[in-house]
């Protein structure tokens, strides 16, 4: 699915991040930045073992916040490593935090002048945090930056199986008939 937002594109792709050859994938990663299951340790593993010595150059990263580094083994240029919520009852400010982290990615992109990112479904795996809502939530802020920032020209969100993929396909369409 691509929706067009003036002279950029969002677009619904199911596939790997790893694999996604735009200037910057976004990681789904925790406040450590030093690796661990799910996106993480796939991007960890794809860019090699020089992401996480750079990695140990940061300092962490609190939640709702990103950090960049380069990309090493991947075709993107950078990764933008970002900190969603963990998801306790909706109640924890989880939706403001996960509305800061998506977007501190896309301003990170503006300020590296990444025409193009890809992002995976923040905080929906081991953060539990629930897909529609998370869905939602991530589709505003990215369609807002889009509307407002023209250097950026590519968004592609990235889902892993076929069901995440339908899910967010049929968010996107409910948001946009709205
Ligand atoms: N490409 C695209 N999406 C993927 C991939 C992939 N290769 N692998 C998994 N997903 P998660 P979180 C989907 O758990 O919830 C890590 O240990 C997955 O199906 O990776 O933000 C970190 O170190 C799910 O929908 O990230 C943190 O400790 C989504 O990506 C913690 O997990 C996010 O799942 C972060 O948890």
């Amino acid at each position: 699915m691509q929706v067009q937002i003036n002279d950029a594109s969002l677009e619904l792709v199911q596939g790997d991040i790893t694999r996604q050859d735009v200037d910057a994938i976004v990681n789904a990663a925790n406040s450590s930045l030093l690796g661990g299951g799910g996106v993480d340790g796939a991007i960890h593993r794809a860019a090699g073992r020089e992401l996480l010595a750079e990695c140990r150059t940061l300092g962490g990263c609190e939640t709702g916040n990103a950090k960049i580094t380069r990309g090493y083994q991947l075709q993107a240029r950078h990764i933008i490593h970002a900190v969603g919520p963990v998801y306790a009852d909706g109640k924890h400010g989880e939706s403001v935090l996960l509305a800061s982290a998506y977007r501190a990615c896309l301003e990170l992109a503006s300020q590296h002048a990444c025409a193009s990112i890809a992002f995976p479904a923040i905080s929906t795996g081991v953060y539990g945090y629930p897909m529609e809502a998370a869905a939602r939530i991530a589709f505003r802020i990215i369609l807002d930056y889009l509307a407002e920032h023209p250097e950026i020209k590519l968004v592609r969100y990235v889902l892993y199986d076929a069901r995440a993929f339908q899910t967010h396909v049929q968010i996107l369409e409910e948001l946009l008939t709205q």
